[in-house]
């Protein structure tokens, strides 16, 4: 009885009440108008849910009702029992197409009446009226499989009022936070909806299988990328031409070169990710490594992580390898040029990076003479893990993310406390390498040593890591 080839669903219900942001977060388009101006949608709109060039099933925008109850009155007086039901709500929109004071009414009953299915929303922080009951009373009329979502916008909560309305109308009645909900809550409700009708039983379950599949090979992919960037981060070096004239400003030009270099790739990546996630048009806002002392590699910058120093220590993080692995500038070859103008440049240089033991430097002779300054790659043995920490912390936000949010995306040290706050409230962890199984630990310190030394990672290496990163992700499953 449904003209439509695949499940669709209509998402009804009051003016601003987060049908819209329903449609987004369910679709996983961004690109949804939400508005806090009722009166946004005018007209359906549909949105495909499309997985690898394949349609699974539509959701339909619509406008909110304006006129229920005069709706609702027309119905009742040109309707003799129940059995006409479906027909007279036919009948209604037939003879208002062209009436103005009805266009959203038409406009939304044109597509339940079509075959698609109804999802009604009502916001759960603004109490029950009766005037929601010629709503309902219509939707129940056109006959059509049906579920009431509980959206909740404000701080408020009238749920128990909501229960016996809604529980009389419908035969399912969830709670689904428009912006919150996670994942698993919104495949959740596309298998309930196959409950519901039978000739989408088959195509929602499918439906919800590829998606599941589908959120899989992302957070592979997602791991495969961020540990090409770990990589290209660690291995990356600057070669910089230097003169007996250069000055400590030039230097000072060059170094903050050299770190913009490595927060564009660390950039690039999260681009990356967030388009894998569909999230095409997210502005964030993120506090930028910087290799200064007082940053990267201070213990305020651990502690965001939600490492401490004993965490650090007793984990294996820091340790050993700083003092012995580093090559300080101003020791070897290079104390050679002491003297100089260009050993004033080193002098500098030497009193930034050597008192920080992070960044390999040396100075170079090149054959037709002149030196070349050759900076990087960074040699602080935290410097995987800080990359790989804020790595997972990005793609983690990104997974939990719905689309129905047009806020900014914040990094920054406040949420992350409050989201550190929340893990250790949870479960007493507090840096994703606390959640590690010992023997995950162990293989991902000799992944992330061997990517520091510059070695090639092994296949198995690479499924390890893919593996460890994925199981720190919402919605990841076995
Ligand atoms: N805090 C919060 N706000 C929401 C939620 N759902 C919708 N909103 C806001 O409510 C307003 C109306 O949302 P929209 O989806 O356009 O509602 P529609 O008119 O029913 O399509 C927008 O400002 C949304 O950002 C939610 O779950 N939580
Ligand atoms: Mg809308």
């Amino acid at each position: 009885m449904s003209e439509f080839e695949l499940p669709s669903l209509a998402i009804v219900g009051h003016p601003n009440k987060g049908k819209s942001s329903i449609v987004s977060t369910l679709s996983q388009d961004g690109s949804v108008g939400i508005s806090p101006v009722s009166g946004t949608t005018v007209v359906n709109r549909s949105f495909p849910m499309r997985v690898d060039g394949t349609t699974l099933y539509q959701l339909i925008d619509t406008p909110g009702f304006q006129r229920s109850r005069s709706a609702m009155d027309w119905m009742q007086q040109h309707s003799t029992s129940a059995s006409d039901h479906r027909q007279t709500v036919i009948n209604f929109v037939e003879q208002h197409k062209e009436d103005p004071r009805f266009e959203a009414e038409c406009q939304l009953l044109e597509p339940i009446l079509k075959g698609a299915g109804i999802l009604y929303v009502i916001d759960g922080s603004t109490p029950y009226g009766p005037e929601y009951d010629a709503e309902m009373e219509i939707l129940r009329w056109t006959g059509q499989p049906s579920m009431a979502l509980i959206n909740q916008i404000g701080e408020a909560e009238y749920f128990d009022q909501w229960q016996q309305p809604l529980a009389q109308y419908f035969k399912i009645v969830r709670t689904f936070d428009a912006q919150q909900a996670s994942f698993e809550r919104q495949v959740q409700l596309l298998t309930g909806f196959s409950e519901l009708a039978d000739s989408w039983r088959d195509p929602l379950q499918k439906a919800a299988s590829i998606l599941r599949q589908q959120r899989k090979n992302r957070i592979i992919q997602a791991s495969d990328s961020i540990i090409e960037t770990l990589i290209s981060m660690s291995n990356y070096s600057q070669r910089i031409p230097v003169r007996e004239s250069s000055t400590e400003s030039e230097q000072d030009r060059l170094t903050l070169q050299f770190q913009k270099s490595l927060v564009a790739m660390e950039a690039a990546n999260r681009v990356e990710i967030e388009q894998l996630f569909q999230h095409h048009q997210l502005e964030r806002s993120d506090t930028e490594f910087s290799l200064t002392e007082d940053d990267l590699f201070s213990e305020n910058t651990w502690s965001v992580f939600g490492l401490t120093r004993d965490q650090l220590v007793t984990t294996g993080i820091v340790g050993g390898a700083a003092g012995g692995s580093l090559m300080d500038i101003g020791s070897g070859g290079l104390t050679l040029f002491l003297g100089s103008g260009l050993g004033a440049l080193v002098g500098g240089a030497s009193a930034w990076f050597g008192s920080q033991q992070m960044i390999k430097t040396k100075i170079l002779g090149l054959p037709l003479g002149g030196s070349e300054l050759v900076i990087g790659p960074v040699v602080n043995p935290n410097f995987q893990w800080v990359v790989l920490g804020r790595a997972i912390n990005h793609l983690q936000h990104i997974c939990r993310r719905t689309h129905a949010r047009r806020d900014t995306l914040i990094l920054g040290n406040d949420e992350l406390s409050v989201s550190i706050e929340q893990a250790t409230e949870s479960s007493g962890e507090q840096h994703f390498s606390d959640k590690l199984e010992k023997d995950e630990k162990n293989s991902l310190r000799s992944i992330l040593n061997r990517i520091a030394n510059q070695k090639a990672l092994t296949e198995s290496d690479r499924q390890k890591f893919s593996r460890i990163i994925s199981r720190q992700i919402p919605g990841w499953y076995e």
